[in-house]
Parts: C-alpha cells; structure tokens; sequence
C-alpha cells in the first residue's frame, strides 16, 4: 500500500475521542459481573446544577400527578452520561416463561436492563454484606430469588440528588437500555405491591428522543350513580436527553405508561432510561413488563 493511503485511512477511522474522563475509582461487589467505575468528576460536579430547569407539575387531569423537567440534567453532560453508563453498566436481555393453559412460552424483554439496590428489609453494610434493617443480622441466602446488588456510586451520586431536589427517597434502581427503536416497553403500571401505595418513581432519560405514552385504566362505570365520568384523554411526552418524569401519588394506581417502538431518524440511537424507586418490602421479580 503507497503510504498516502494509508495516512488517509488513519485519519478516516480515527477514534472519537471519549466523552468522559474515566475515574481510576470503582464500585466493587460480589454479586457485580465486573468492577463499574464512579461517575466522572466532571459529571459529578455538573450535577451540582441539576435541575437543569424547574420541573413544570402536570396534575390538571384525573389520578395524575407528574413532575417534568425538561431537562434535569445539564445539556453540557446528559450525552457524556449516557456514553458512560452505556459503556459501564452491566446490562442484559431478560427472558423469562410465561405458562398459558398447558402451553409455555418463552418471552423475551424488548430492551437491555440492570437492577441495583434492596427493599427497606434490608440493607448493605460498608464492606458490602447484605443485612436485615432492623437486627444486623445477615440475610440468609434464599432470601432473595434474584440477588440484591448495592447501587454503585456512579448511580447513587444522581439518586442523592434527586432525592435532595424532589423531598423523595428511593432505595433502589433499575436501568433500561433501548438499543434502537425497535426495543420498546409495552402499556403497564408501576404499581407492584413491593413498592406500596402511590409509589414516587423519578425515570429519567438519556440518548435518542422517545415518546413516553401515558393512558388512564379505564374507569368502570359508576354502579346506581347518574355522573359519567368523563375518560381523561392521553399523554404524550417527547422525552428528550436529561429529562426527568416525576410520577407519584395516585398516579400509578392510575395510569398506564409505554415507550412504543419508533421509526424515523431517532430509530437508529440508543436510549436509556434510569429509574429511581422505593421498594418498601422484599418483592419476587416483578419488574418485568414485555
Ligand atoms: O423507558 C422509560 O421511560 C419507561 C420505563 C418504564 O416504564 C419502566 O421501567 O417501568
């Protein structure tokens, strides 16, 4: 090869240069498949700022109760964050059966996932054992179907300050990667029994541009009463890098939300979607909406 080819080809495939800065600090656990840095101190000190503008309360319909801001995270960071936790986090495709009279089926999850975090039944010490809250005492291994993994700080630096900034608290987290537009969360409620009564979920997102769709459960018809009530019309939030949709209340109780499949320019961009919750009691895998 003449050697001015070859110098136009490294300059074509030139890597881009990172996002971030990566830290040489990691947050190390037993139940982690690999050591998952701590958030860059860049981004750290850039969420000192967040929210990035006023959440704006969306409570003029039936049962809702929503708090958006548009964005929570500064613009200067949100794709940084998102290359870092698309690079760091451990994510992976859940597949689980479902059995319907005799027949069983496979279902895959159209989106990559990671979980963190443990009910208020229990806690992780500073070395990073799982206790019970109240004794001390450790958990006893069958305990949990699914092992609890602690928040890692890369995670729990933006937990804080959300809980600072919203009067929430959340102990627990779980992540979803979209890898394009084909991946996808189906019409459902946050509603598990683990997470108790009008849960708080602080979801935020990160990367391409998705429609988050809310609908209300449909009202049965109120029994000897004359008043119709009217069905509150559907939500659509163009979610966008670093906003932030705050449910509580009646909320889930309430309202179904999806992010449905999409076409179009955006299709071909990762999203990814953090959110925050409180699981009050231990609960049985039931975050698994198709
Ligand atoms: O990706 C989103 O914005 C929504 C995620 C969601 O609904 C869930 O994890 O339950």
């Amino acid at each position: 090869m003449k050697r001015g080819a070859l110098d136009s080809f490294v300059t074509l495939v030139a890597p881009k240069k990172p996002k971030y800065e990566a830290s040489a600090d990691k947050s190390s656990h037993a139940s982690y498949p690999f050591a998952i840095p701590h958030l860059p101190a860049q981004f750290t000190e850039q969420l000192g700022f967040a929210p990035s503008e006023e959440g704006k309360p969306m409570n003029d319909q039936l049962d809702l109760d929503l708090v958006y801001y548009q964005p929570y995270i500064p613009s200067s960071i949100a794709s940084g964050v998102f290359d870092f936790l698309r690079t760091e986090l451990p994510f992976y495709r859940v597949k689980y059966n479902i059995t319907r009279g005799s027949i069983q089926t496979q279902v895959n999850t159209p989106r990559f996932t990671t979980v963190f975090g443990v009910d208020e039944t229990s806690r992780f010490t500073a070395s990073g054992a799982l206790v019970d809250a109240k004794s001390g005492r450790p958990i006893e291994a069958s305990r949990y179907k699914c092992k609890p993994r602690p928040i890692p700080q890369c995670l729990d630096e933006l937990r804080k300050i959300t809980e600072g900034t919203t009067g929430e608290t959340f102990n627990f987290c779980l992540v979803n990667y979209y890898a394009d537009g084909q991946d996808s969360i189906s019409y459902h409620s946050d509603d598990e029994r683990f997470l108790g009564p009008n849960p708080a979920i602080a979801s935020f997102s990160l990367g391409a541009k998705r429609d988050f769709l809310m609908k209300h459960k449909p009202i049965p018809p109120k029994q000897g009463g004359d008043v119709i009530q009217e069905e509150p019309k559907p939500i659509k939030l163009a979610l966008g890098p670093g906003d932030m949709v705050l449910m509580r209340g009646k909320t889930q109780a309430n309202w179904l939300h999806s992010i449905p499949k999409r076409a179009g320019a955006e299709a071909g961009r990762g999203r990814i979607n953090i959110t925050f919750r409180k699981a009050m009691v231990k609960g049985d895998g039931e975050l698994l909406s198709v």
